[in-house]
Formats: C-alpha cells, structure tokens, sequence
C-alpha cells in the first residue's frame, strides 16, 4: 500500500483510541435515527439494521496525526442502504454520536455515498469495542479518520453544511483527503499579536495554532497548556522552554534546540522533531503517537544523519515509546532512554 503524505505505519494490530473514550448516557438499546432533507425521521432498531445486506470492507485508516493502519477489516452495511430513497447526490450529511459534547462530524451527501461509507459494528471479525465507537460507528474510507463518528446515533440530512465538533473548535479540515494533506485549516492569527507574543516569549494558555515562529529565539519560552496545533518553530531556540500539558500536535520542531525543554503531559501526536536537540528534556506524560523523531526516506529508512539527538538525559516514560512507530524506534536502537 502507498502511504499518503507524511504519514507513517503503526505497528501491526495497533489502534489508539483517539478523542472521545466512552459514549454518553442513553437507552440500553441502541437505535440509529435518519432525519432526511424535510425533517422527517426514521429509527432503526440494531436488529432492522442487521436485517440489511452485510457488507465486510478492508479499509486503511489514517490519523490526521500522522498514523496510518492499512488492511482494517470493517464489518456492518453500506450508508447506501440504510438510506434508500434519501440517498439523493445533493446536501450534506451530518453523523451526530452519543455524546457529552454532542459530537459530530459532515460530509457532502454526494461524497459519503461515492466513498461506500459503511455503518460499522465489527472490526476485524470482533464486536466494535465500546472506545472505539461500539456499538457502531460510521467509516468513511479515504478520509482522515476524524470523519469516522464514533457511537453513531442520529444521521441527519441537510441543505447546508453544518460543521462538525473537530472542524468547528479545531480548525480541523473540512474536506480531510489524505492523499492531499487536508489536516488543518490555515491559522487566522494576526501577524502583529504573533510578533508581540514571539517578543514576550509567553504563549501561555493561549490559542496560537498554526503559528510560524521559525527561526526565532524562543529559548526559556513559556507555552504552558498552549495550543500550538501545527505551529512552525523549525529551527528555533527553545533551550529550557516550558511546554507542559500544551496542545503540539503535528507541530514542526525540526532542528530545533530543545536542550532541557520539558513536555511533560503534552499532546506531540504528529509532531516532528527531526534533527532536533533533546538532550536534557523531558517527554514524561506526553502522547507520542505519530510523532517523528528521525525522517524516513521513500523506501521507510531512517535517516540516521536527521535523528533527533537524544541521549541518556533525555526523559521518557518507557511505556509511551510503545507509542512510537516502529521506525520511529527503531531510530534510537541502543540508547537507552532514563528510568525514572
Ligand atoms: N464521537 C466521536 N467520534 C470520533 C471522535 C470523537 O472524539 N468522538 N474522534 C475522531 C478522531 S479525531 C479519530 S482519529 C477517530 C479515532 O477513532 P479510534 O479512537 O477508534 O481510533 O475517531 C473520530 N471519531
Ligand atoms: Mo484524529
């Protein structure tokens, strides 16, 4: 299989549960409503939805932060058939979960249906488990994997788009093609509050995703529970920068001096720190999935010359490195991270 831009394998049968971990409250028995375009609605019992034609799709799945697992096999029916007659080619349609934030995502009606987007209860042969959407979740293969809802409960139809949860609060991309690298929307940042809080150096609590710091001496910076979403600080100084419980996922840290920052409790999901300075820091707590310690050339080689530079100061828990990819570990071969 042919990766999509920058993503990279994640080790056989390894399926992080990302977002949301459990549904919200509701009946024991679970039921699926489909409000077509005039706001008429249907629901399905689980049994009706069984009743349909079974379908089993072998389906890629890639993370927007960067992890891809090929080959996922999906069992359950095809959105087609449970929308008969309403699966016209106009409008949209929302998948809204069961869920304390009433989580939901979109898709133009048109595109879900070309995609055979499958209402799914099975993964790999075994009822859907409960995090990772059971008892059922839409797949939407060909996009990245935020447009596959979790504890699907409500379809609904609509004349006109409704963003969903990630793209409405995240800047999550709207059309989210991998082949494209849909991630992210472009950030809105103004460029002269940018240049104050890069000469303050304090990004504290605050929403700056996408913001391009590269180059800048940034080192003692405080980031503390920032948001910086995939923000640019490529070849920065960042020595004994402080970005504990902040939000860097797919962040650009390439050669970047990192020398006793700490990330202890951070999301780096997708964040790339290639060639960059480690020595001292602290990673305790972080979430590392997708994250790039070393770049790999076409062929999935480690590029031994841009591995960060890590050594026994650098801090990890053991547990997270499981975390990596299994290129990404394979990097550090003998270097033993310090037990704490
Ligand atoms: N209800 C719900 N569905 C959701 C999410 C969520 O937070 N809530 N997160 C999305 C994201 S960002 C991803 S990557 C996948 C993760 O699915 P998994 O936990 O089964 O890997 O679910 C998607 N569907
Ligand atoms: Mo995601």
């Amino acid at each position: 299989m042919l990766l999509p831009p920058s993503q990279q394998l994640a080790a056989p049968g390894k399926w992080p549960v990302v977002g949301e971990r459990a549904p919200g409250p509701g009946p024991q028995a679970w039921t699926l409503t489909v409000v077509n375009a005039g706001g008429h609605a249907r629901t399905w019992s689980f049994e009706a939805l069984r009743s349909l034609r079974y379908v089993r799709r072998k389906i890629d799945i890639h993370c927007v932060t960067r992890w891809s697992q090929p080959g996922m096999e999906f069992g359950g029916v095809l959105l087609r058939a449970v929308l008969g007659d309403a699966a016209t080619s106009t409008g949209f349609i929302s998948f809204v979960a069961r869920s304390e934030r009433g989580h939901s995502t979109s898709l133009p009606l048109a595109e879900a249906l070309a995609l055979d987007t499958l209402l799914a209860w099975e993964a790999n042969g075994e009822p859907l488990a409960t995090p990772h959407g059971g008892p059922l979740r839409a797949i939407v293969p060909g996009r990245y994997f935020y447009k596959s809802l979790k504890w699907l409960e409500r379809i609904e139809l609509l004349a006109e788009d409704r963003l969903g949860y990630w793209e409405a609060t995240a800047g999550y991309h709207n059309h989210a093609d991998p082949a494209l690298e849909q991630r992210y929307l472009a950030s809105t940042l103004d460029r002269h509050e940018a240049a104050r809080l890069l000469a303050v150096r304090d990004f504290s609590g605050r929403d700056l995703r996408g913001i391009d710091a590269h180059g800048h001496d940034l080192a003692g910076l405080n980031a503390r529970g920032a948001v910086l979403r995939d923000a640019d600080f490529r070849g920065c100084r960042l020595d004994g920068a402080c970005f504990d419980g902040a939000n860097l996922s797919n962040a650009r840290l390439a050669g970047a001096s990192l020398r006793g920052a700490s990330f202890q409790n951070a999301d780096l999901e997708g964040a790339d720190f290639s060639a960059a300075d480690v020595r001292g820091a602290d990673f305790r707590g972080a979430s590392l999935f997708g994250a790039t310690f070393a770049p790999l050339d076409a062929e999935g080689r480690i590029d031994l010359a841009l591995r960060a530079q890590w050594d026994a100061s650098t801090r990890f828990d053991l547990a997270r490195l499981a975390d990596l990819m299994p290129a990404q570990r394979a990097a550090f071969g003998a270097i033993e991270p310090r037990r704490d």
